[in-house]
């Protein structure tokens, strides 16, 4: 994404979009990173040539993943895919070690499966032959520019990193069993990381002058930053392949009955916590689509179709829970989510169209249950609610969350994670200035937004 971006002009323009795609190998599922490094390149090239004067680049991507690299900076190894199998069961081995109790006092993290810490004890002795470990943005940042260290609200993903102290969590680090050497030093977004390697400005004809700069390079850290609210009574969905539904927190929310409901502090730019939970998102319909796609055979399998069919289907059919673990990995989604249905003793989905229903009306019943946990746990009142990402295009989604949560949505931006990025290095490059709530009257004066007011149905 290539912007341009003055005190009060905020254009984004798409350069270069590429798939991402997993590939399965005999020892699991991985990420294809130098096809993804390769189309990072060839993004920047494009950029170039629409925009010689370039001044800075900033990178994010989604957490918990990353990269080894030896005493050299060589990677050791593809870096895997957080939905691989490896980490089955790893989290009970490391809870005997280090309590879900203790973790979350120090980290203040949600549970997942995935986090970084317990993929790391997955990794069994291919850890004990690395020196490094870079999160897939850093990852990216150090062969751009050959700086290596770990920015904060990614590190803040890891299940290594002490929430309050903002910094890594040594004590538990050395209980996981792990060297402190592993971890590299913090950098903060609006850091200016420096200027990019002789072979990028080669690959890319990016003028010597431009720098990287760090932003949030946790993906959804950017796109809180990206939301257009005034002030602090919102919730946020940050809408794409997960959901991440909460709110804006100054401090931490340590408590016994947040740790139990699963809400997770991470952090955001400007010393902010996002106080959230992962809700599985909008996997849930591109894996079914996939599925059907893999499947070839005779049915409707594009989106605005299934989408347009989905909201003639009555109100009140089946609803499951979209949070359960069953869902996480690649595969046949339609018959998980039938599967689901019937555990919940709901009637089973007997179309297409009537499944893309089931899959909303359940996520928007999560993103209703989630918003109003989110606010009794942290104590922060809730006016409105914020949809950014991908989903905000989805109408149907975007009603049904407003009729579930009982509050206005205002939908988009989009492309919300960009903004939020390319706003933190614009202020770093002293384009913009003021806190965050100055970047966000920059895109509501800029960024169109739609109003989804509880209780209006969608007319056909
Ligand atoms: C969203 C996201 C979530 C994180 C998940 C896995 O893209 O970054 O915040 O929990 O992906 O990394």
């Amino acid at each position: 994404m290539l912007a341009r971006v003055g005190r009060q002009r905020l254009e984004l323009t798409e350069v270069h979009r590429f798939p991402n795609v997993p590939v399965r190998l005999p020892d699991g599922l991985h990420w294809d990173v130098l096809r993804l490094y390769r189309d990072v390149l060839d993004g920047l090239a494009a950029a170039a040539r629409s925009n010689a004067g370039l001044s800075s680049v900033g990178i994010d991507s989604w957490a918990v993943d990353y990269g080894l690299l030896d005493g050299d900076g060589r990677l050791l190894g593809n870096p895997y895919h957080y939905r691989d199998a490896r980490t089955d069961g790893v989290a009970d081995a490391v809870h005997r070690k280090v309590g879900e109790r203790d973790l979350y006092a120090v980290t203040g993290l949600q549970f997942l499966p995935f986090n970084t810490i317990y993929q790391l004890v997955a990794e069994g002795d291919a850890l004990s032959r690395a020196a490094h470990l870079a999160l897939l943005p850093d990852l990216m940042t150090y062969w751009l520019t050959g700086s290596l260290a770990t920015e904060a609200t990614n590190a803040s993903t890891t299940g290594l990193f002490d929430v309050r102290a903002g910094d890594w969590a040594g004590d538990l680090i050395a209980a996981a069993g792990m060297p402190t050497s592993l971890f590299t030093p913090l950098r903060r977004p609006g850091d200016v990381v420096g200027a990019l390697r002789p072979e990028v400005l080669d690959d890319t004809g990016l003028p010597a002058s431009a720098v990287v700069t760090a932003v949030g390079s946790h993906d959804t850290a950017s796109a809180v930053v990206g939301v257009p609210a005034a002030d602090g009574r919102f919730a946020y969905i940050s809408c794409g392949t997960w959901s991440l539904v909460g709110v804006e927190l100054e401090a931490p929310v340590l408590t016994e009955a947040s740790r139990t409901a699963n809400f997770t502090n991470e952090g955001g730019t400007d010393n902010t916590i996002r106080y959230l939970r992962n809700v599985m998102g909008l996997w849930l319909l591109s894996e079914s689509i996939a599925t059907w796609r893999r499947a070839g055979t005779d049915g409707v399998d594009d989106l605005p179709s299934l989408l347009a069919a989905a909201a003639e289907v009555p109100p009140g059919g089946p609803v499951f829970d979209t949070d359960d673990p069953i869902f996480l990995p690649p595969g046949d989604m339609p018959a998980r989510v039938e599967d689901a249905c019937r555990r919940a003793g709901a009637r089973v989905p007997a179309t297409r169209p009537e499944l893309v229903r089931s899959i909303l009306d359940s996520l928007a019943a999560a993103y209703a249950r989630t918003v109003r946990e989110a606010a009794a746990l942290s104590g922060r009142e809730v006016d409105a609610v914020h949809l950014v990402g991908g989903g905000a295009k989805n109408e149907l989604l975007c009603q049904l969350t407003a009729d579930a949560c009982g509050l206005p949505v205002v939908a988009g931006p989009v492309e919300a994670t960009a903004l939020g990025n390319v706003l933190v290095q614009a202020r770093s490059l002293g384009v913009v200035d003021g806190d965050r709530w100055a970047l966000r009257e920059l895109i509501r004066a800029t960024q169109p937004t739609r109003r989804y007011e509880p209780g209006h149905r969608l007319s056909a």
